[in-house]
């Protein structure tokens, strides 16, 4: 993953807010449009605009891209460290969660096919079973969180991981996440946050999870 201020000659490297690439009610009725709009213009902007101040008196580390950040998240000084950990992580894990959704009911397929498709079968067994395992990682992350498909040792496995966390801070790969923090999905479920995870697997996009997967591996 990158983002787009990798591009142009600014000497300064600052963060900046990925548009959606897509509408804001565009996962209704499944995801809706409000909680879409609070989530990614407040949340997610807010993380940006919070990365960025953390890194406004270190132009060193403002050379990075956030993924170098948080894979050497041990070596950022000790002062800013949780703010880049925190911030830092949201950036990079909602950078990821809006690529892999789309709108669901015209092209959804229900499953990966091709090389994923065989990868999850081969890891979990079946493509039901790793359904249920991702679901019960989301389910069973007390407090706020994220559930991960991942290669970790070069083996793919499910984590899930507390606040903005994400596995590239102790060398995991991940390709494939969902945000189980209670504003990703409060005003429409409340408290029913099985019935969110449950409702999100009708907007994946399974072609850019497919994507992520070969640049993981
Ligand atoms: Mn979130």
């Amino acid at each position: 993953m990158s983002h787009a201020a990798g591009q142009g000659a600014a000497p300064q490297m600052t963060h900046t807010l990925p548009p959606l690439p897509y509408s804001f009610d565009a996962l209704e009725p499944y995801i809706d449009a409000k909680t879409m709009e609070i989530h990614h213009d407040k949340h997610h902007g807010a993380y940006v605009t919070n990365l960025n101040k953390a890194l406004e008196a270190h132009p060193d580390l403002q050379k990075l891209s956030v993924e170098e950040l948080l894979a050497q998240i041990n070596k950022v000084p000790e002062n800013i460290r949780t703010a880049v950990r925190n911030n830092g992580g949201g950036h990079m894990n909602h950078s990821m969660f809006w690529k892999i959704m789309k709108k669901g009911f015209d092209t959804f397929t229900g499953e990966p096919g091709g090389d994923l498709g065989n990868a999850i079968k081969s890891a979990f067994g079946s493509f039901a079973n790793f359904k249920t395992k991702f679901n019960q990682a989301g389910a069973t992350r007390f407090g706020s969180g994220w559930a991960w498909l991942l290669f970790r040792d070069g083996k793919l496995v499910i984590e899930s991981s507390a606040n903005q966390d994400n596995p590239i801070m102790d060398g995991g790969k991940a390709f494939f996440g969902l945000d189980v923090w209670e504003h990703a999905y409060y005003l429409k479920y409340q408290n029913r946050r099985l019935e969110y995870i449950e409702a999100w697997w009708n907007v994946i996009n399974w072609d850019q999870v497919a994507e992520n997967y070969f640049h993981a591996k």
